[in-house]
């Protein structure tokens, strides 16, 4: 690295030492469905480094649950589209630079599905999960995801698959922040479950899962990455490939 480099990340990683972000409102459709609503989020808006610990599923452990833990459960169409929303911190204060996101957190946008019994169950281990989006580099242009979602003020819109079954879900929806994941652990994983309920899905087709933890692993080409130099010119989003209807 020249020396250039090595002083712009160093310069980078000090101006964002709690510069980190919760996912904690949902639209369906474009409704509002209200601020911490059916999402168990943290009060603490740091991130998960362990891909090994229970942690990586839903968070919590080192970012305790806002009480009381919501138990809303979303309804939501097969097919539509919803919108997740982050925000730097809880209550978020207008003015904020570091809102939604600090731009230094580059990296992939991700989210996934899990059919649960009870959507307000506490239980999240040894859940099937299958991912339904993802976004990571364009590497023509340089943009990442974490790019694209600051644009859109903290949203990231995506679609519920129609020929999923109905029933009650966990969603994890997932911010994966590089500046410092050239060694591991390194990588910052911030994510947060969504509680819902699925209407109207056809049943057509069964997903192909995968576990947290598991799915993630420490040596994975999108985990452990230098994305300052040399410039990426491709990027392999972690986990399975999406699943599509
Ligand atoms: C880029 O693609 C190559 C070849 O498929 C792969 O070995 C490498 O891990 C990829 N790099 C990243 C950062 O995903
Ligand atoms: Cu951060």
């Amino acid at each position: 690295m020249s020396k250039l480099l090595i002083i712009v990340t160093a310069a980078l990683f000090a101006g964002t030492a709690s510069a980190h972000t919760i996912f904690q409102k949902l639209y369906v459709n474009g409704a509002d469905q209200g601020e911490l609503t059916g999402i168990r989020a943290p009060d603490y808006d740091g991130p998960i480094t362990d891909v090994t610990s229970n942690d990586i599923i839903c968070n919590g452990g080192v970012n305790p649950y806002h009480q009381p833990v919501s138990q809303a459960v979303i309804n939501v169409p097969a097919g539509a589209t919803v919108t997740a929303e982050w925000h730097h911190v809880l209550n978020q204060a207008a003015g904020d630079s570091a809102d939604p996101i600090d731009s230094s957190h580059k990296g992939p946008v991700i989210s996934y599905l899990a059919k649960v019994p009870d959507a307000t169950q506490s239980t999240v281990t040894g859940l099937q999960w299958f991912k339904i989006y993802e976004d990571g580099l364009t590497a023509s242009t340089g943009q990442w995801a974490v790019d694209r979602l600051i644009a859109n003020k903290g949203k990231v819109s995506f679609t519920i698959p129609s020929c999923i079954e109905s029933g009650q879900y966990l969603l994890r929806h997932e911010i994966i922040a590089l500046h410092g994941a050239s060694s591991y652990p390194g990588a910052q994983f911030y994510m947060e479950c969504a509680q819902l309920n699925i209407v109207g899905g056809s049943g057509a087709k069964s997903p192909a899962t995968v576990s947290f933890p598991g799915a993630y692993k420490g040596s994975d080409p999108g985990i452990t990455v230098n994305i300052y130099y040399p410039p990426l010119t491709n990027y392999t989003i972690p986990g399975p490939a999406v699943f599509t209807c």
